[in-house]
């Protein structure tokens, strides 16, 4: 009886795609999805070892650190640290990149991530995830400097997430396409359950915040008033909603049946954009996205395309069934 395609065996074949490849990048997939299951085993767990609830602390967004949130970011820094493949890494929960420690070897990759995006829905129940980007070092074998993180995200050489939901997922891609692996806790592998996963150009539901409808510029308004008038509106169709409130799970759900995420311009503070960081959020997802045949603007820009101004740099993002997006883009085209 054959397992199935590890994660493992797919990683190593879809390697011989590249010519001269030297496998490091395979060793340090590898080590990050070792960190994926600990991280999973300890969300669904997070009940049974107090592992729940408020660290006390704040992180550099300001916002309320959770102790997932901590055990999430060690876990990674420690299963990736000593593997010789990276030159420094960047995480949603630390000011400043972190460095190599001295005696490890430096390798020619960055790894940037949010280590349990969604931390707030941990104590409900409700599915979070990590989100990870992997760029190439500008210079292999030095220590990773802060511009060195800087990079587009067209510059991604693999991005992914992990969901933690009604079951552990692996979804990732290095440029052929979106790829989803499910965990099979009786043997502690990743097996390939979502092969090619696309999403189709048009859609019937949509996610967003709707609290939020008073704080939005004019064309994304109108966008979404169009789709709540619904038949009685210019669409002629109905719509649906669903809101998450972990970016990981909606866009898990548009990968797997199709839809487009908004998470816009907010005139809160026009000195955040977006709620959504652009390093670790918003470029990894776009490239998913892409490469499952979406699209992902901030409504003016292709994301993929933003020259980071900063680590934790924030962004609007609109990602998803391309045929909407591009709406989304033509009504802020029109709105000057
Ligand atoms: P709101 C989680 O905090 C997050 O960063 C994303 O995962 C999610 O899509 C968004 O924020 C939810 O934001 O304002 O609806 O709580």
């Amino acid at each position: 009886m054959h397992i199935g395609t590890t994660l493992s065996q797919f990683i190593i074949e879809e390697t011989r795609l590249y010519p001269g490849a030297s496998g490091d990048f395979a060793g340090l997939l590898n080590d990050l999805t070792i960190s994926c299951k600990f991280i999973g085993a300890q969300v669904y767990r997070g009940a049974l070892v107090g592992a729940l609830g408020s660290a006390g602390t704040d992180n550099v967004q300001g916002e309320v650190q959770k102790k997932l949130d901590i055990i999430s970011n060690e876990a990674i820094l420690k299963s990736m640290d000593w593997t010789g493949h990276l030159a420094g890494m960047a995480s949603e929960e630390m000011d400043d990149p972190y460095a190599i420690p001295q005696n490890v070897p430096r390798g020619k990759y960055l790894l940037l991530f949010d280590p349990l995006d969604g931390s707030s829905n941990t104590d409900v129940g409700i599915s979070v995830g990590t989100i990870f980007s992997v760029l190439k070092a500008p210079v292999a074998g030095r220590d990773a400097e802060l511009a060195d993180f800087l990079q587009p995200g067209v510059e991604q050489v693999c991005a992914g997430y992990a969901l933690y939901g009604s079951s552990n997922m692996l979804v990732y891609s290095t440029g052929y396409g979106v790829n989803g692996f499910t965990l099979d806790p009786s043997i502690g592998e990743y097996i390939l359950t979502h092969s090619q996963m696309r999403i189709p150009e048009d859609t019937s539901e949509y996610a967003i915040n709707m609290s939020n409808r008073r704080h939005w510029q004019k064309p994304v308004q109108r966008y979404i008033d169009e789709l709540n008038q619904g038949t009685d509106g210019p669409r002629q169709r109905n719509f649906n909603m669903r809101w998450v409130g972990s970016m990981v799970a909606d866009v898990h759900r548009i990968l797997c049946r199709g839809g487009i995420f908004l998470y816009p311009f907010d005139q809160r503070d026009p000195k955040k954009p977006g709620k959504l960081r652009l390093l670790y959020e918003a470029n990894p997802m776009s490239y998913l996205v892409e490469q499952a045949g979406g699209a992902a603007s901030t409504g003016t820009t292709r994301i993929l395309d933003i020259a980071p101004q900063g680590l934790h740099a924030r962004v609007p993002v609109i990602l998803g069934a391309k045929n909407e997006v591009e709406r989304v883009v033509a009504y802020h085209r029109d709105s000057f």
